[in-house]
């Protein structure tokens, strides 16, 4: 019996990160209501092409009919010269797993890119740390071949250091440490120019 226990601890491990999107665990009982307000995005693995580059914040809605809803800002680059704060919406489905979702996107703007992604929270504790997962496309071996995923804290200095293990853990677990980059809270999108092309107001 011990034999059968050792031999499953030591595989447990490996099964978890096989990198199989199949295979990813994420958070059980989900509750969406204490996910809802703000999260400040502090590290970032980004996908394939534009993606939001630094000052990004989320924050999470509950509507009337009980759907979860969310708005977003951060800045972006687009025609490879206009720096501008993107300003985000986007609504999601419930699916049978209450941590999985499917997002659809849009931009306050209509040159702003539009989409419908996967929306997997990993794990969160909700008041302090959140772990964002969403594969945009499979392999044929059932790895992804282009993910993005979002460290988010309720604090916009970061994680608390005791979250930090946990964190790593997590990043692992999904095939992407080494993968994620910082992301920078400079108070980009607070300033009045939200929407407005950086290069016109010469900023
Ligand atoms: C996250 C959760 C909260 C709501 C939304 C999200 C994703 C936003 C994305 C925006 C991309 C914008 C670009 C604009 C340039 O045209 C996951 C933060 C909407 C992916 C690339």
């Amino acid at each position: 019996m011990l034999r059968y226990v050792v031999a499953l601890c030591l595989l447990a491990p490996s099964w978890a990160q096989d990198c199989q999107v199949a295979n990813i665990q994420v958070m059980q009982d989900f509750d969406k209501t204490r996910y809802t307000g703000t999260w400040y995005a502090v590290g970032k693995k980004d996908p394939e092409g534009l993606f939001l580059l630094d000052n990004i914040l989320a924050t999470f809605t509950i509507s009337e009919d009980g759907q979860m809803t969310a708005t977003a800002e951060g800045r972006v680059i687009i025609l490879n010269q206009w720096e501008l704060c993107a300003s985000m919406f986007a609504t999601f489905m419930d699916t049978p797993d209450p941590a999985k979702f499917k997002m659809r996107y849009w931009g306050a703007a209509s040159y702003l890119q539009t989409g419908n992604d996967d929306h997997w929270v990993i794990d969160t504790d909700y008041d302090n740390y959140a772990i964002h997962y969403s594969c945009r496309q499979i392999d044929s071996d059932g790895t992804c071949l282009n993910s993005y995923s979002f460290i988010f804290s309720r604090h916009p200095t970061g994680l608390r250091p005791e979250d930090q293990a946990k964190v790593v853990q997590k990043k692992t677990e999904l095939c992407l440490l080494g993968k994620y980059r910082r992301v920078q809270h400079t108070g980009y999108c607070e300033s009045s120019q939200s929407v407005t092309p950086g290069i016109i107001l010469g900023s």
